[in-house]
């Protein structure tokens, strides 16, 4: 157990589930240790930053329902392998605390995923280590850095899956992606050509944005502010929001949830995923900021 600083406590969380809570000067925020999976983020004065669902499951067996998993190495379900996990292994393995430190008015902490007999065996068998980094203050920055350790090259996906709470979805917009094409999932797997407006809320959304590395913004005018996620080593953007039938269908997941909230993911999947040769590395990072809502 590395040492901690005041800042940050190693606690037990729901469902028994170890929890690195972080206090720092300007923000509080909350980190599993299963999946590395920041559930809280609340800079001072706000509103919490992240969506986190009332019915989520805090179980090993299970995803966390919000806050930012991490989707690795794969990202949907895994072609020709149906007993995959849905996302990869990274969001239901229990990660290692390597360190936490004061940084300023700012907390680091960081936590690694290795290989073990069981992602061996799985449809990923490759040696890799994974380190995460996140920085708790008035912004939110996760880093994501993957190291090849195999004396083979491997490909993979991943996705900061991040989960922004809204006040209502459906007074909701995203810019950033204006003209950007993207696979619809609701409807095909046909690439759509981009829309001059930003992304806005009327039905179930399921988009892969591809070959974008733009800033986005949730503009959330019924919760009256914007939160913006700046993005370094991602190629790809996801929006989601389930909507009635597909929340009601999802276990973990409120029937009436699906208005507060809205995934904006920070990505590189399909035709944007990541091939390291053997010592290589590759790192995707988003950085996360909010602020009144400005003018249009
Ligand atoms: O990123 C969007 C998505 O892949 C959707 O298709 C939707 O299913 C969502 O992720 C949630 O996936 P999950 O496995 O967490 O239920």
């Amino acid at each position: 157990m590395p040492t901690l600083p005041p800042s940050v406590r190693l606690e037990t969380g729901q469902g028994g589930l170890p929890v690195v809570r972080v206090a720092a000067p300007t923000a509080t925020a909350e980190i599993y240790l299963h999946g590395a999976h920041v559930t809280s983020w609340v800079p001072a004065g706000q509103r919490p930053v992240l969506w986190l669902s009332a019915a989520s499951r805090f179980e090993a067996a299970s995803a966390i329902r919000g806050g930012v998993p991490i989707c690795f190495p794969w990202f949907g379900a895994r072609a020709g392998q149906p007993q995959a996990p849905k996302h990869g292994f990274a969001r239901l393995s229990d990660w290692e605390l390597v360190g936490a430190r004061d940084q300023g008015d700012d907390v680091v902490v960081e936590l690694r995923l290795t290989d073990d007999d069981a992602t061996r065996a799985s449809a990923w068998p490759y040696v890799f280590e994974a380190t995460f980094t996140v920085v708790v203050g008035t912004e939110l920055s996760m880093t994501l850095e993957v190291t090849n350790r195999d004396t083979t090259e491997f490909t993979f996906e991943e996705a900061l899956h991040t989960y922004v709470a809204v006040g209502d979805v459906r007074s909701t917009e995203v810019t950033g992606l204006e003209g950007v094409g993207y696979i619809d999932r609701s409807s095909g797997p046909g690439t759509v050509p981009g829309e001059p407006g930003p992304a806005r809320f009327a039905g179930p959304t399921d988009r892969i944005y591809l070959a974008t590395t733009a800033q986005t913004t949730v503009r959330d005018v019924t919760g009256r502010r914007s939160v913006t996620t700046l993005k370094d080593g991602s190629a790809t953007t996801v929006i989601w929001n389930p909507w009635v039938d597909n929340a009601r269908a999802l276990a973990d997941f409120g029937d009436h949830e699906w208005t507060g909230m809205v995934c904006v993911e920070t990505c590189n999947v399909r035709g944007d995923r990541i091939l390291l040769e053997p010592d290589q590395s590759h790192t995707v990072a988003a950085r996360l900021a909010v602020s009144g809502l400005s003018a249009p």
